[in-house]
């Protein structure tokens, strides 16, 4: 293209359009700044009930099978403007349930996923790379990018548990792959109810009893360090009246109510939960939780990867 017109512009008003043909944009002319401050609130701090998720899989298991869905779950989707999908960011959380007698065919993925097992009465699994995992409540259940898995479900009541994924982030980065396995669903090789893919929560329990008390986390352990690259888990344990310091983080952060009652203030916002719960804190969202009763939360946390890439600032 002729460049003596760009390099003859008489005034600025008519350079921006020459510009533009050619996709450059001025620099000092910006249609909105790239940098700000601190961090924007894009993402929303909301609360998810279980109560809401339970009634809707007595309709979603009538209305569609397994067969059809390949997961029957449903997404917590942040209410922002142009969002359909996520619940921060980088993480987005489903709720997902399956019926007995029911198979969930096996896939893989590069986004990684894990699993908190919120209702099983014995006989859901998982199957991780071949390996059968029986899934009971309060377990986290790792399945880490690029692992097949699949699940099932032997006993007789429905089994209900919470997804978390970093689908987002992949997506923002590009390099989602995703394979459907040969075989429909992968035959287990062997039972391992003993795994690094898994953290049964008798054990989390036990860590948590002998855990010193914090005034930022009450009584915290980690699960894994981190369980997986972008994704690190924590079990929280709060006594009846205590309430947690306030945490500014640029990492975002999802609690799920695994045991008690109490509320979780998010950036001014008072959320009052219930087992099962979900509670999404944004980036730079101060917020911090009162339990009411003896109360266990488990956290999600993209800090990993803040931490990793030199972008983790706590307060
Ligand atoms: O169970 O494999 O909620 O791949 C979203 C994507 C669950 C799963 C979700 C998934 C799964
Ligand atoms: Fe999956």
């Amino acid at each position: 293209m002729n460049t003596a017109a760009l390099a003859s512009a008489p005034t600025l008003e008519a350079l921006y359009p020459l510009l533009a043909e050619r996709s450059i944009g001025a620099g000092w002319n910006k249609p909105e700044p790239a940098m700000w401050p601190q961090p924007k609130k894009n993402f929303v701090p909301f609360h998810w009930r279980y109560a809401d998720a339970a009634a809707a899989f007595e309709s979603a298991s009538r209305l569609v099978s397994t067969e059809q869905a390949e997961r029957r779950n449903l997404i917590l989707v942040n209410p922002i403007p142009g969002n359909i999908y996520s619940t921060l960011r980088t993480i987005v959380v489903a709720y997902q349930t399956i019926l007995p007698g029911e198979t969930a065919r096996s896939h893989r993925h590069s986004p990684n996923a894990l699993r908190l097992v919120l209702d099983a009465g014995g006989g859901a699994f998982t199957t991780v790379n071949a390996k059968k995992i029986p899934m009971t409540e309060g377990d986290v259940v790792l399945t880490p990018s690029g692992s097949w898995h699949g699940h099932g479900h032997d006993g007789d009541r429905p089994a209900t548990w919470l997804d978390y994924l970093d689908v987002p982030l992949v997506q923002l980065l590009e390099p989602i792959f995703f394979d459907s396995h040969p075989a429909g669903i992968e035959k287990p090789e062997r039972v391992t109810p003993e795994s690094p893919f898994i953290f049964p929560f008798a054990k989390t329990e036990a860590r948590l009893a002998d855990a010193p008390a914090d005034a930022q986390f009450g009584r915290q352990v980690e699960l894994g360090g981190p369980a997986l690259r972008t994704m690190g888990l924590f079990m929280m344990r709060l006594a009846p009246g205590a309430q947690t310091a306030p945490l500014r983080t640029t990492a975002n952060n999802v609690y799920t109510v695994v045991r008690g009652e109490g509320s979780t203030t998010v950036d001014g916002v008072t959320f009052r939960w219930q087992r099962g719960d979900v509670i999404a804190a944004p980036a730079w969202r101060s917020h911090h939780h009162s339990a009411s009763k003896d109360s266990v939360l488990f956290r999600v946390t993209d800090a990993p990867v803040m931490s990793a890439l030199g972008l983790l600032r706590e307060e």
